[in-house]
């Protein structure tokens, strides 16, 4: 093992990357990196705050179209459109998003892992090639129903329900906090049958079905989040996704979903860093930059350490998955620390930048309410902190 003899013949320190983790990503990887972080400086930055403020997302479809240019929509994803990137650069893609804002991150987590991914790992060839090259390009939108109004965190005891008539299915229930919900061509509904839970490809003009949106959100503003009511929708035979009973096939769904959540979370992270750091080098107080105080030094060595920590550990996790050898205890591992100590990083850059932390004229507030859906969506973090505690006693504290 080689250690710098003295500080001249390390590589210069920098903030922004202290343990040098770009020296472990391919030129690949750094090209779909800077890709997506110019699209978002380009594309999102100049216009989210005011998007946050109105509580809409009003260029959603554009947005979408472009982010499938780029491949962005079902990138580890093979064919049918799909970029077939490494689970790493996935990772990066979600990660440059969530800095610009969770629910753009968002946007692309429910088209890619969840929507896509389930008719990609679960359906029939045709439905593959009836609705990925859409998606995949951002012409279709998808949107993944799982959560009910009384069932969120414990989806087993879902009451939508698809009854067999004659050869069709008829689906009835509802379906609550579905983000693209209101805006989607296609609902991917997970509904209870008498063979167990099934996925069902549900198209959004299909009579009995509508999709109110859910309003007065204080988080993930710049996201379309609604409800899905199902009223004896009639679907053809062929509407169910034929490879997969039991909750195993929301939940296999779930892994690939979270574990962008992982890399996102860490964006958020960055840029409320960032902002954090700039304000500290520039605000003076009693004479001097606050970035010169202890105290704020303490602050921001703190971020730094919990943001690369966690950066380090969602590479590791895409090399895992990249490898085939990713578990979902080690999904909940990476999601349950990623996003808990996002918020963190988040509430202590909003006291380094003062009263302004709390303007949108920053970032900071935004990530920091923002994070606050995405520590309850895709399990709770008590649900995360549970299913290690089963891995880790061999006990199961769910029911
Ligand atoms: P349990 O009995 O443990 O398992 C039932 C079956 O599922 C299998 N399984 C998994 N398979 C793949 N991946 C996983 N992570 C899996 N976890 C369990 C399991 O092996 C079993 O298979 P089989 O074949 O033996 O039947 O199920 P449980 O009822 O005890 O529940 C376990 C629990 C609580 C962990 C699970 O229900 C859970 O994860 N709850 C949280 C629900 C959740 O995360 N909902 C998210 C909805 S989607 C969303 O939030 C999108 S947000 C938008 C965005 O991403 O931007
Ligand atoms: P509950 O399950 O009612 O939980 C309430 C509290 O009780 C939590 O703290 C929970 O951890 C705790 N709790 C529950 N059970 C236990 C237990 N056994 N032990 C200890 N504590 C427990 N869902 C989708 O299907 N698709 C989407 O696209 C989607 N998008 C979303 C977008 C947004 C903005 C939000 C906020 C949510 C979205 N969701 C989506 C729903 C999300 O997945 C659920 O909110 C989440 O799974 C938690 O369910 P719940 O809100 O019903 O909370």
């Amino acid at each position: 093992m080689s250690v710098p003899s003295s500080p001249r013949s390390a590589t210069a320190f920098d903030p922004h990357d202290p343990l040098g983790i770009d020296d472990l990503l391919t030129p690949e990887d750094l090209a779909v990196r800077d890709t997506i972080r110019r699209w978002a400086a380009d594309r999102v930055l100049p216009h989210i705050a005011d998007w946050y403020e109105r509580g809409e997302l009003p260029v959603l479809r554009e947005l979408t179209r472009e982010l499938g240019a780029m491949g962005a929509l079902g990138m580890p994803l093979t064919g049918y459109g799909c970029a077939g990137a490494s689970a790493v650069q996935y990772g990066l893609a979600c990660l440059e998003l969530e800095a610009a804002d969770s629910g753009i991150r968002s946007l692309v987590s429910v088209q890619g892992s969840l929507a896509m991914y389930a008719i990609h790992r679960f359906g029939s060839e045709e439905q593959r090639r009836r609705w990925l090259p859409g998606m995949a390009a951002g012409e279709i939108i998808g949107c993944f129903g799982l959560t009910e109004p009384d069932h969120g965190s414990d989806p087993a005891g879902m009451r939508t329900r698809a009854k067999r008539d004659g050869s069709d299915w008829l689906l009835t229930g509802r379906k609550m906090w579905i983000t693209n919900g209101s805006v989607a061509d296609v609902a991917v509904v997970w509904a209870r049958t008498d063979e167990g839970i099934r996925g069902f490809l549900v198209p959004t003009d299909s009579p009995g079905f509508s999709a109110p949106e859910i309003t007065h959100k204080w988080s993930l503003r710049a996201s379309v989040t609604s409800e899905l009511v199902l009223d004896e929708v009639r679907l053809p035979a062929d509407a169910v996704l034929p490879e997969v009973t039991g909750l195993r096939g929301p939940l296999g769904c779930l892994n690939h979903a979270r574990y962008g959540i992982v890399w996102g979370a860490m964006g958020a992270a960055r840029s409320s860093f960032e902002s954090a750091l700039d304000y500290a080098r520039s605000r003076e107080q009693f004479g001097r930059p606050i970035g010169g105080f202890q105290l704020t030094q303490a602050k921001l060595a703190d971020m730094a350490l919990e943001l690369h920590k966690g950066i380090l550990l969602a590479h590791h996790l895409g090399l895992r998955m990249d490898a085939g050898t990713l578990r979902p205890e080690q999904v909940s591992f990476g999601k349950l620390n990623n996003v808990r100590e996002a918020i963190g990083i988040c509430r202590t850059a909003r006291t380094v930048l003062g009263a302004n932390g709390i303007s949108l004229e920053y970032p900071v507030m935004r990530h920091a309410t923002n994070l606050e859906s995405v520590l309850t969506y895709e399990g709770t973090v008590e649900m995360h902190q549970l299913v290690l505690g089963k891995a880790l006693t061999g006990l199961d504290a769910f029911r």
